[in-house]
């Protein structure tokens, strides 16, 4: 019976069907074919039955406090597994509170899928007044990668598919999947229903440059005088961690890893030029991008940041990317795996090699810098109040007993002082506030990297980033996740100094909260650390009893910069701080 005949008959007599099945139990089916192990959501009308259904199938549902936070787990897992990672919410205020999550998906090319209940679509379109009604499709669409949208119970599998393979294809990004309260619902011959769904085949497949184009950027490499290679999340996303260490290491250019790059290769590799970036940057004459944007992290390639003759390689799987920002000498478009794969083939040994004046160069000037940062590290050892670098430093000891624990890093001086302190041994092993710099991943990240891994987490926030998200504690909690999540309590988003307002109200940087009490109202163990000492031996304590804890480590309010070291960005105007 086609599925149209058995409409006819539906519209006759009884339908003299044995076996039914609807649109909650194709979704759920869809994603176990598609081997989906685990849905970020939040419950409510039209979607609580197929969280309920997804549990009882085996797939593990994370119900959370915030759609947000929800859809930051799943582009989190995204990244983490290449497999889209699935959030699922409830119709208009559930699904625009997981919207955020799907654009910085988007924008941080992690493949996501957020399906959303929506509310009934006669209603909705003509603007009636439906319970939660709005135009999801129409909204999503600018956000995401792609938006589909569902219109009979058959095409839920078309549906799923199309979302998992636009998800991880090319470019990985977010996707929004429209699925509407009646579709949900619709009845329909169960055979039928387990016909019309299908598993991806390949969603991700390998692309390789020509020989040309591999040559010409080898060509570019062996000509070079002060080459430079920098890592990007495209290029830790890509799992190509053995082909880009052999390329690094046999031709001994330097790296740069960009921050979620870091544990790419170990950040204690000689090759790494961490310690030396605005000198490597600036002096770099063939600059090879691995998944890496020239966006405004990297100055946009511009001079005088960087060298103004610089040649770049640019290896990227979206063509498209190439030339936004400087002339892309050598362009090697592909996936980072098999490019680097092809590369290694084609160099011919001692081709590429590096001159020993640039090594030294670039040593010199990474030794007088890690100097200076180590003088910069013993003073804060000893100060008080604690400064961040005080309490990294604690963190940042520890976390070298536990190089299998992941790092999850947001806000302004926690951000980037816990970046340059901690370095990572292990690929995929560091989540942060990426290319929007967005505040709120915290947890959400958290939650997903214990999830996927059953590793231990240690999130390091600020006290401004933290609180974005900081009723997932209790989601931690209900779950016993082994998360540590340690906030650097300065009372202040970038520093907790500014005097009150005339009126007697805050400051508008001005914030004030002892957090490890949070923690303990969901039966989690809070910590108060006022010491570096302190900070060691709560985190020690927290990893080896690997459940949920929080230490807030109370920070001197004068520590930190305004704006981090982005401060640049804040307009001038004529204003004048007070
Ligand atoms: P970072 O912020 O670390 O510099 P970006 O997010 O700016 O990194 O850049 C990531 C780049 O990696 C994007 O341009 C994206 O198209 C690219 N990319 C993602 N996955 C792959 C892959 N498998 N192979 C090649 N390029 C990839
Ligand atoms: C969604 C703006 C950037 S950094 C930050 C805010 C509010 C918090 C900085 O304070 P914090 O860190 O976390 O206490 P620290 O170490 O400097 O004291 N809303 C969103 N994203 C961003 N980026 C902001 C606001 C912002």
């Amino acid at each position: 019976m086609t599925i149209a005949s058995l409409r006819e008959s539906e519209a006759g007599d009884a339908v003299n069907a044995t076996q039914l099945t609807d649109g909650i139990h194709l979704v759920v089916d869809a994603l176990k074919l598609n081997e989906v192990e685990a849905v970020y959501g939040v419950v409510g009308i039209p979607i609580t039955d197929l969280a309920r259904l997804a549990q009882a199938s085996g797939i593990r549902f994370v119900g959370f406090r915030h759609e947000s936070a929800a859809g930051h787990a799943a582009a989190a897992a995204g990244f983490l597994t290449g497999k889209p990672g699935i959030c699922l919410t409830v119709s208009a205020p559930g699904f625009l509170n997981g919207l955020v999550a799907l654009a910085n998906a988007t924008v941080n090319c992690f493949p996501m899928v957020q399906i959303s209940g929506s509310s009934e679509r006669h209603l909705v379109d003509l603007q009636r007044g439906d319970y939660e009604e709005m135009d999801q499709l129409a909204a999503a669409r600018q956000f995401a990668k792609a938006a589909y949208r569902v219109h009979r119970a058959e095409d839920i599998g078309r549906g799923i598919a199309r979302a998992i393979r636009t998800a991880v294809s090319g470019r990985p990004g977010g996707v929004y999947l429209d699925i509407p309260a009646a579709v949900l619902g619709e009845v329909i011959d169960a055979d039928l229903g387990a016909a019309s769904l299908w598993r991806v085949v390949d969603p991700a497949p390998r692309q390789v440059p020509d020989a040309a184009a591999l040559d010409r950027a080898i060509e570019l490499l062996a000509g070079a005088q002060r080459p430079l290679v920098v890592l990007g999340k495209g290029a830790a996303y890509a799992r190509a961690d053995d082909e880009i260490r052999q390329f690094v290491e046999l031709t001994g250019v330097p790296y740069l890893p960009m921050s979620m790059a870091k544990g790419l290769l170990p950040d204690d590799h000689p090759q790494s030029v961490a310690s030396t970036r605005s000198l490597a940057l600036r002096r770099a004459d063939v600059v090879m991008l691995v998944g890496a944007r020239l966006n405004w992290l990297l100055g946009h390639g511009d001079a005088p940041q960087w060298n103004s003759g610089a040649k770049f390689i640019q290896v990227d799987i979206a063509s498209t990317e190439l030339d936004s920002n400087q002339p892309i000498a050598a362009p090697l478009v592909g996936d980072v795996g098999s490019v680097m794969r092809a590369l290694l083939e084609r160099t011919k040994p001692g081709q590429i090699a590096v001159p020993a004046s640039w090594r030294d160069e670039l040593s010199a000037r990474s030794a007088d810098n890690v100097a200076k940062m180590a003088k910069r590290l013993k003073a804060a050892e000893t100060a008080h109040p604690m400064k961040f670098l005080g309490a990294l430093q604690a963190i940042r000891d520890v976390l070298r007993e536990n190089p299998r624990a992941y790092v999850v890093n947001e806000g302004a001086n926690a951000l980037d002082l816990a970046r340059n302190t901690i370095g990572m041994q292990v690929p995929r092993h560091r989540l942060d506030s990426g290319t929007w710099g967005v505040m709120g991943i915290g947890l959400g990240f958290a939650i997903a990297a214990a999830v996927e891994s059953g590793d231990p987490v240690v999130a390091i926030e600020g006290d401004s980033a933290f609180g974005f998200s900081g009723m997932e504690l209790e989601t931690i909690c209900r779950y016993g996740l082994p998360i540590v999540t340690v906030v650097l309590n300065n009372s202040g988003v970038y520093r907790g100094d500014a005097a009150a307002s005339a009126a007697g109200d805050p400051a508008p940087t001005a914030l004030r909260a002892q957090h490890d009490l949070m923690i303990t109202a969901f039966g989690g163990k809070g910590y108060r650390a006022t010491t570096p000492d302190e900070v060691t031996t709560a985190l020690r304590e927290a990893l080896a009893l690997g459940k949920p804890a929080l230490i807030d480590c109370i920070i001197d309010p004068a520590d930190g910069t305004e704006s981090g070291n982005i401060a640049h960005l804040n307009p001038k105007g004529i204003t004048v701080k007070s």
